[in-house]
């Protein structure tokens, strides 16, 4: 592997320029601190936005600009005041933050942000392709760079690219009002390993995928034409030492030695030792909930009266976005409710909330979450919810509550926490009851649970995990163990072909010498297919079977007359050299009174599906359903099945898009290793697309050629990647 690229919108260093000079300083976020452990030494480059536009950077201090960024491992992309307008306050911050975070009415589908959006991206990704090599690995982040993989992608189809969403994929009923979305989805797609913070996101994820862009998705992997993208979960974690630490460090200065803000935190538990101090911080966003929570406050203060002047609220609100209108209207309304409340409910000894609008240095943030006893969050979505995870992890006497909105991904991580709906007033009045009185052996013994996973899955080792799996990912481990047939292997398999002295060729028919069809009644072979067939046919010593799940009316029909060998009904029935079919298994069919009825239920339950009635199996198709309800109604169709059929007559085969139900002792393996005992062939040669076939692959011996229609897992030796390339490999047999 070759060097690391990161890239974000902004770069992890804070330039200044004052007086004509220039400061640089590494900034402390989580992120900087998480990529430490990936972003170090001269192997690795972090591609970003300074912070400054064009019009920002005299001419002469760009040269020294770049220095300062080189020496943090660094390199910028300049943008405009224009471009940051349309690219950071429009497209990111008016119309993929608030859709995303489910606040339709505040997005705006603005064709000019979306072009900018598009041509900034394409900067971040010039910018990447001209510092990258074939064999680097780039990371790129979160919802502001969402087109910087394909980009990449099509210039150095063999990089690693692994994209990070920071924030929450919306489910797909939201997405799919994006004008632009199948442009997104491409974009990420350029990808090979696709993270979010939780398995909701990457679930709603891979559902807009399949509705919007038709592909396969099994598990959690898409299926491309060449090549198989790995979405997954890898929940962001804290610094936890350097929070604990600090957290320590603070509690053993004294007197003189501790901050001013400390100072005063002091004095006031001093004066009013019962009070209870309950800490809110954020970034002044609505997605944040800053105003539900101060409403919720005024409703647990009328709710349980007794515990005015024994809590207060502190809001610490960090300016953020302040360009973008609806955050205007936000810092208004909000400091509107604060004065109002505060107005209301003041006394001489006591203000209800204290509210700072204003950054604090990483101390005074410390100071915050070390004297509150209680810290209460409440976003309405929110993509994971770090200050959660922080401020257990400076409660090192292992004392304090945090209550914390379900809607926060961090939510599903700390299940010890009090968790609770940011929209139920009664519900959190109730709940700062709890935590007001909660014992401390309770706190305690929920934060020790918190505390440990949090030391253990530190951001640290979510970078590293993340690195990970994009690295395993490339490699081709852990997807498909099966080799793309290369020119090479090509040759290899012709040459052996041809020098064979007997040859047995198995060939699938749907999805493997033709594409599918809605309806499977149309899918008949074309000229091209049976010209082909012929040709393989007449060759000496050649055996060809076509070997299928379909009926025998239906082969009968298209190849009867071309006197090809046919298995069909997965190898209840054979035909050679031109007869009639005759049983190869023999099957019982009793059972399928029985299921019928169960199958017809599942058509009426599910539109588009139908049943297809062979001989001896039944099958479901639902190729034609929404693909979601299908995949659902098939678990619920596959768990209805096995509990009625509980013995081992008949089993149930999950396909391509159907459920077959039939006699168990008949499947493609058994019916292709007795044609196998018939004569003594040095040449065994099978291929198939779907789960059905898996049993040739599994049951033909270790030298025969078995080879997979797709990237999905397999036991066949070699994979190709669709029919035309099987067409193309069969015709190398008939040169
Ligand atoms: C996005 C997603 C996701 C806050 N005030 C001060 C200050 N902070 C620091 C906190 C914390 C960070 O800012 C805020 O992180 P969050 O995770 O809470 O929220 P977002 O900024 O919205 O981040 C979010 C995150 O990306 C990571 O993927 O969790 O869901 O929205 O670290 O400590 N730091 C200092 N002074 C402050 O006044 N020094």
């Amino acid at each position: 592997m070759g060097k690391t690229i990161i890239i974000s919108n902004r770069l992890p260093v804070q330039l200044q320029i004052s007086d004509g000079g220039l400061s640089a300083q590494p900034s402390v976020g989580g992120l900087a601190t998480g990529m430490k452990s990936v972003h170090h030494g001269g192997e690795s480059l972090w591609i970003g936005w300074s912070g400054l536009t064009k019009e920002d950077i005299p001419s002469e201090l760009e040269g020294e600009i770049d220095k300062a960024l080189a020496e943090n491992g660094c390199s910028k992309v300049g943008l405009t005041q224009h471009e940051i307008d349309g690219f950071y306050f429009g497209f990111s911050n008016r119309t993929i933050w608030p859709l995303f975070h489910y606040f339709l009415e505040y997005t705006e589908f603005e064709l000019k942000f979306w072009e900018i959006y598009k041509s900034v991206n394409q900067k971040f990704a010039d910018a990447i392709l001209e510092k990258a090599d074939d064999n680097d690995i780039i990371w790129v982040h979160d919802y502001q760079l969402m087109l910087v993989p394909q980009m990449v992608k099509e210039k150095r189809p063999n990089a690693t690219i692994g994209f990070f969403l920071h924030i929450p994929f919306p489910s797909y009923e939201i997405f799919r009002t994006l004008p632009w979305r199948e442009e997104v989805l491409e974009g990420l797609l350029g990808s090979d390993l696709i993270g979010f913070h939780t398995y909701d996101y990457e679930r709603h994820f891979l559902s807009s995928v399949r509705r919007l862009l038709g592909l396969d998705v099994s598990f959690n992997d898409i299926y491309l034409e060449n090549r198989v993208i790995k979405v997954d979960s890898f929940p962001m974690g804290i610094d936890y030492d350097k929070f604990h630490n600090a957290a320590l460090k603070s509690s053993a200065l004294k007197g003189k030695e501790r901050t001013d803000l400390q100072k005063k935190l002091d004095n006031h538990k001093k004066a009013a030792p019962d009070t209870k101090l309950i800490v809110s911080i954020d970034r002044l966003d609505y997605s944040k909930g800053i105003a539900k929570r101060i409403n919720a406050f005024e409703y647990f203060l009328n709710k349980y009266p007794e515990y005015k002047e024994k809590v207060r609220l502190i809001i610490l609100a960090v300016p953020s976005r302040a360009n973008v209108p609806q955050y205007k209207l936000l810092k208004r309304e909000i400091d509107e409710l604060v004065g109002r409340i505060n107005g209301e409910l003041s006394t001489v000894n006591w203000t209800p909330i204290w509210y700072f609008y204003r950054s604090l240095p990483f101390e005074n943030l410390i100071d915050l979450y070390t004297s509150s006893d209680i810290a209460w969050l409440t976003p309405l979505r929110d993509g994971m919810n770090l200050v959660a995870k922080e401020y257990i992890a400076t409660r090192t006497d292992k004392t304090g509550v945090l209550i914390l909105s379900e809607m926060a991904g961090s939510a599903y991580e700390m299940n010890e926490a009090l968790l609770i709906n940011p929209n139920n007033f009664e519900q959190q009045a109730d709940t700062l009851k709890r935590a007001i009185t909660m014992p401390k052996e309770e706190q305690m013994a929920r934060n020790m649970f918190l505390q440990n996973r949090l030391r253990r899955y530190s951001v640290e080792v979510w970078a590293n995990e993340f690195m990970d799996s994009l690295k395993s990912q490339k490699q081709g481990t852990g997807t498909y163990v099966s080799q793309k047939i290369s020119p090479e292997i090509l040759e290899w398999i012709t040459s052996k072909y041809n020098t064979a002295k007997k040859r047995l060729l198995f060939l699938d028919y749907d999805g493997t010498l033709t594409g599918f069809h809605k309806d499977p009644q149309k899918a008949s072979p074309d000229d091209e297919l049976y010209q082909l067939l012929d040709a393989l046919h007449h060759q000496e010593n050649t055996t060809l079977f076509l070997i299928s799940g379909r009926d025998k009316e239906t082969f009968s029909r298209w190849f009867l007359d071309k006197k090809y060998n046919m298995i069909v009904e997965h190898g209840v029935w054979i035909s050679k050299d031109g007869k009639e079919f005759r049983l190869l298994e023999k099957v019982k069919g009793e059972w399928m009174e029985k299921i019928m009825p169960v199958l017809e239920s599942f058509v009426d339950r599910t539109p588009g599906s139908f049943i297809e009635e062979k001989n001896y199996s039944l099958a479901w198709h639902y190729r034609n359903t929404d693909p979601d309800f299908g995949e659902k109604r098939a678990t619920e169709l596959n768990t209805v099945l096995t509990s009625l059929i509980g013995n081992d007559d008949i089993s149930v085969l999950n396909g391509n898009k159907v459920m077959e139900v039939k006699s168990s002792n008949v499947n493609k393996g058994r019916a292709s290793v007795r044609m196998l005992g018939e004569d003594d062939y040095d040449f065994v040669f099978a291929i198939g697309d779907d789960w059905t076939d898996e049993f040739m692959f599994q049951e033909l011996p270790q030298n025969a050629i078995t080879v997979k229609v797709g990237l999905k897992k397999t036991h066949a030796r070699y994979h190709v990647e669709g029919v035309s390339k099987v067409r193309g490999l069969l015709k190398e047999f008939t040169n």
